[in-house]
């Protein structure tokens, strides 16, 4: 594999390499260390983008990182750094530095970027609890939408729009879950976002993300119907909608809802929207924990998702959330029992391949 552009793999004028990533700016941190051939030049063509999530400073801390990203993906989105939790430490301000430097490290392998997200009910600074009427609902959303979205135009040309909108508990298809949008402008905030991000890029992909549609139990079941009869609304009222996004945080020991899910699918395609698996990982704490019969189930799972979601037609992304086992978030939010490590991702600990990078290569059309 070869190594990336622009992470820097040795020490520099004396500096460790530890020091000049905990005081170096973040232009600096990631200055050219390894010229030679551009991963990018190498790397397997695929008929289906495939990408993965990456936090920066993770990306900073191992350069193996970086290679197997540069080397097998043409895509990344940050795990939180266009998030307001990082983007956004004071009213009125912005902090683009980390995000920048996520840009900058794809722009250098020739990797495209989407975004994530804009709008969310998590991952909110404190002072956003200061926000207490319909009017600086509304002007807080627009100058974090405009300023955002214009920051990046031609750079990401794919943005979740919301994300999560669907409460875990649909009991009906109208349910929303509350957040600090909807307590002050009700659901209009949704369209409101849609609109204000095709005005400020009207070239960028516009998304709906979610979560738990992929399943046959009946709670996954309301809660697609409530994520349809939302996209329906949406396309009803001309809102700006391109695509839908399956995050696909897949519960390991549940069987993917195939019928269901492709004709979900189906009618998205019919509807004139774009599919894409947007943060694709397995949860793997209630499955046996053999590595090798571990990931055989994890490969299997994976492929029947994706062969539901590629039946109707292809897909527009596949990402994964993180592209290492030892960078995810699987391991806080689902450990196992037993302590061993969760496999949850195509590469494991140590970067080498698992049956589940076999999938992805086989439904992303990987060429030899
Ligand atoms: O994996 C992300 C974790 O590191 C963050 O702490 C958390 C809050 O910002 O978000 C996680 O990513 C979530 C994503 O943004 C939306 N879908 C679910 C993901 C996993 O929780």
């Amino acid at each position: 594999m070869t190594a990336p552009r622009h992470i820097p793999t040795s020490s520099k004028r004396g500096v460790t390499r530890r020091q000049l990533l905990r005081t170096a700016p973040a232009a600096a941190l990631l200055a050219l260390a390894s010229p030679g051939a551009r991963a990018a030049a190498i790397r397997p063509r695929r008929k289906i983008p495939y990408g993965a999530a990456v936090a920066l400073d993770d990306l900073r801390g191992d350069p193996r990182l970086g290679a197997a990203l540069a080397g097998t993906c043409s895509q990344i989105v940050p795990v939180s750094e266009l998030k307001w939790s990082e983007l956004r430490p004071a009213p009125g301000q912005f902090a683009f530095e980390k995000a920048d430097a996520l840009a900058g490290f794809a722009a250098d392998n020739g990797l495209a970027m989407r975004g994530h997200t804009l709008v969310w009910y998590a991952a909110l600074p404190d002072w956003t609890k200061e926000i207490d009427s319909e009017a600086a609902a509304e002007r807080a959303l627009r100058e974090h939408i405009e300023t955002v979205v214009s920051r990046y135009r031609g750079r990401i040309r794919s943005w979740d729009v919301v994300n999560e909108v669907i409460p875990d508990e649909a009991h009906q298809p109208t349910d929303r879950r509350p957040s600090l949008w909807s307590r002050y402008l009700g659901e209009r905030y949704i369209p409101l976002a849609f609109r204000i991000a095709a005005e400020a890029d009207p070239k960028a992909q516009l998304v709906l993300n979610d979560y738990d549609i992929e399943f046959g139990d009946p709670r996954c079941r309301r809660k697609r119907a409530a994520f349809r009869h939302l996209i329906r609304q949406l396309q009803d009222a001309d809102v700006p909608i391109h695509a839908v996004g399956l995050q696909c945080h897949l519960h390991g020991e549940m069987a993917v809802d195939r019928a269901g899910l492709e004709s979900f699918v189906a009618e998205l395609h019919g509807n004139g929207l774009k599919c894409l698996v947007t943060e694709l990982d397995v949860m793997d704490q209630h499955l046996p924990a053999p590595v090798q019969r571990r990931d055989a189930l994890v490969a299997a799972q994976v492929g029947e998702l994706l062969a539901a979601v590629t039946a109707p037609g292809p897909l527009d992304a596949l990402l994964t959330w993180g592209i290492s086992d030892r960078y995810s978030w699987i391991p806080y939010a689902a450990p196992r029992a037993d302590k061993r490590p969760n496999r949850p991702l195509p590469l494991d600990r140590e970067f080498q391949r698992k049956p589940f990078m076999d999938v992805i290569d086989q439904f992303t059309g990987r060429e030899a």
